[in-house]
């Protein structure tokens, strides 16, 4: 691709390669969207989002509208300058051409006014275009409405698609007396072919996001494919994250009644805090960059934790809390019950980390360190925050005082580990393979299954660790408790890796470690306990793909002369249409299954369905699991109606499970 200011000699060349650069977008889409499944799908949207959401922050737009048609396509629509218009001096096509063929073109770069755009869901307007089956552009101004479309056409001659091509040129469609963008354009299925249907929950999810994000934004979510009353939705926070730490809170119980908002700027990071103390005994951090939320924290987050740690910490010296001859408290003391979004517009993010979740940039954590100390400090100095400050710092205290028994509850447990290891791990069958990396773990409920399972299985690299009874519900337990339950004691000591703190990954002794519960209510409960365990105490297990639950079919299919399984109704729809003279036989538990049956639908890694759960969305996980493991009952009862397949083995819907690649 030539620069922006190529010569003009240089333009003709160039053009055409900027057109085979779309056509490389769809050879190879992965390269610029990440993944062509329903996740791609909704980065194309992103996409187009993102671009209003800069003119909103440039001060320019006011209002964003999201449109999901009946068609199949989307549609965004934003109230501020309205794309360019006028001829590129060197290139002599339409600002609109340019920002919707060229690979990365635009005014974006180097423009002083985007210079906090995301950066991960940048990859430009034109791949949208590439990767849709056409695509309209709406400029209204200067008072005249312009449009532009777009299609991706099929070349008989050399038998090719080619990508985003403009089609009739930029119209003049009249006077206006509005201004703004609207581009709609409908993904191409061919590229899509996983799922090329928006999803309406994801979408009014992240727009929500959005909202709470850029305080004030006015953001109207209208799907046109749902029921006539519920079709439209309107978020506008005049609070911003404030109002998003109280949404976060709805089901938790609040210390106090309006969060702790601390604002300002340093060296061009501009990062604001809002934050709030529940009576629960996790933290729950959110943090952003750049509107991008950052699930796997960074140099951002360890500015926050370092700032609070230190200026809570000199508060409590100050009234005398903490004397002289005291240690500091840890920072965790002061995190305990919070509930805190943090967002950090950068110049320049990198995003690093396994999937990409982690800010980078070694700059921004003395930069957020300044800011929130000095904010903190100021708001703890206030006289009206004097009880609650003294409040948090008591909670603090009491804190610590759990750490340090839970402490020596696990310097206990560490101690009888090593004692009595034998007797901890007794249930476990491990296997004789020593590869890591190659080496099962299943979590199966009840000692029956748990005996068919260790029958069933590859011994080789196939361990089984059947669970008794319920473990204990982690999410209303503290630390020493949850150390000093058997079941979970059995599951720790069989990963090796500690927990909590003391978390190792590198010890991990099982890379694939997998749930086996039965697919009825029970078995829900027990891998919601499971997943709740892993959630709190090693969530780097799950962040790093290591958690999986496996899926016994729910129904034998038997015919004279064969037998199939069916994993869910629609496959046994599949099995039985049209055919006579067959049985169903449905299992209601893992228990009913001999051995040899158990290995060949559900252990088998040749015929098995697997679910890997991976973490998508820190605040919705977050979320979804105080309401199945808190203490308030009615969002919970509410959430099972409203769910009402929860229970169903394919829709676990904390988590984003997907099929288990087969490679
Ligand atoms: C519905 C999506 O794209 N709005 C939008 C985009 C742009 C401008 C205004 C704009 C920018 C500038 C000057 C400038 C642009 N986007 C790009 C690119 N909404 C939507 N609204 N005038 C208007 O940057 O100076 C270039 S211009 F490349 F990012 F897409």
């Amino acid at each position: 691709m030539p620069p922006i200011n190529a010569s003009n000699d240089a333009y003709n060349a160039g053009k055409i390669q900027v057109l085979e650069g779309l056509d490389a977008v769809r050879m190879r889409p992965g390269m610029y969207i990440g993944t062509t499944s329903v996740r791609g799908l909704h980065h194309l949207l992103w996409e187009i989002v993102d671009n209003g959401i800069d003119e909103a922050l440039a001060g320019y737009a006011t209002e964003i509208a999201v449109t999901l048609h009946k068609d199949g396509s989307a549609s965004v629509w934003d109230n501020g300058r309205g794309v360019p218009v006028d001829e590129h001096p060197q290139l002599h096509v339409s600002g609109i051409e340019l920002i919707y063929t060229r690979l990365h073109a635009g005014g974006k770069f180097g423009n002083e006014n985007y210079a906090y755009s995301g950066g991960l869901h940048g990859v430009g307007a034109s791949v949208v275009n590439a990767l849709s089956k056409w695509m309209t552009v709406d400029s209204f101004r200067d008072w005249t409405h312009y449009q532009m479309r777009f299609e991706t056409i099929w070349d008989e001659k050399d038998k090719k698609w080619h990508a985003g091509k403009p089609v009739g040129g930029l119209q003049k469609l009249g006077n206006t007396r509005k201004r703004g963008t609207l581009v709609r354009f409908l993904p191409d299925d061919t590229i899509f072919t996983e799922d090329h249907r928006f999803n309406s929950e994801t979408v009014s999810r992240r727009l929500r996001e959005l909202a709470y994000l850029n305080k004030g934004l006015k953001i109207t979510f209208i799907d046109e494919r749902a029921k006539e009353d519920q079709r439209e939705t309107r978020f506008c926070y005049a609070g911003g994250i404030a109002d998003y730490v109280k949404y976060l809170n709805r089901d938790k119980t609040p210390l106090h009644d309006e969060p702790i908002l601390l604002e300002g700027k340093k060296d061009d990071v501009v990062c604001a805090v809002a934050m709030q103390y529940t009576d629960a005994y996790t933290e729950s951090v959110f943090s952003y960059v750049n509107n991008i939320p950052t699930g796997e924290g960074g140099t951002h987050e360890m500015g926050f934790r370092s700032a609070l740690t230190k200026a809570f910490n000199d508060y409590a010296r100050r009234i005398g809390a903490l004397k002289e001859k005291d240690a500091n408290l840890a920072g965790e003391d002061f995190r305990e019950g919070l509930t805190a979004v943090l967002t950090v517009m950068v110049k320049n993010p990198q995003f690093e980390g396994q999937t990409k979740g982690k800010l980078g940039n070694s700059e921004v954590k003395p930069a957020v360190e300044s800011i929130i100390s000095l904010r903190l400090a100021e708001f703890l100095e206030n006289l009206k925050n004097g009880e609650l400050a003294q409040k948090i710092v008591e909670k603090a205290v009491k804190s610590a005082k759990v750490r340090e028994a839970a402490r020596k509850a696990r310097d206990v447990a560490r101690a009888r580990n090593s004692l009595e290891a034998a007797p901890l791990v007794g249930k476990l069958s491990s296997c004789t393979g020593r590869k890591a990396v190659e080496n099962e773990l299943f979590i199966v409920e009840g000692d029956s299954a748990g005996g068919s399972a260790k029958q069933g299985r590859d011994r080789h690299f196939q361990a089984i660790l059947p669970l008794r009874g319920k473990p204990l519900n982690a999410e209303k337990k503290r630390l020493d408790q949850v150390l000093a339950n058997e079941e979970f004691r059995s599951i720790i000591t069989a990963l090796g890796t500690n927990i909590d703190e003391d978390f190792d990954i590198s010890a991990l002794k099982y890379h694939k470690v997998i749930i086996l519960s039965d697919a009825d209510q029970d078995g829900a409960h027990i891998r919601a306990i499971l997943l709740t365990f892993f959630y709190r105490y090693m969530r780097e297990l799950v962040a790093q793909g290591h958690v999986y639950i496996g899926m016994p079919p729910l129904y034998l299919v038997k015919r004279p002369g064969s037998q199939e399984y069916a994993y869910d109704d629609k496959e046994l729809r599949r099995l039985t249409a049209g055919k006579k003279n067959y049985t169903i036989q449905r299992y209601k538990g893992l228990g009913e299954m001999n051995p040899e049956q158990l290995w060949e639908t559900t252990m088998d890694p040749a015929h098995r369905k697997l679910m890997r759960v991976t973490l998508e969305d820190a605040a919705r996980e977050d979320e979804i699991i105080t309401i199945l493991m808190g203490d308030k009952v009615d969002p919970r009862r509410e959430y099972i109606i409203s769910h009402a397949e929860f229970n169903k083995q394919d829709n676990f819907e904390s988590h984003q499970l997907e099929k288990e690649q087969k490679n």
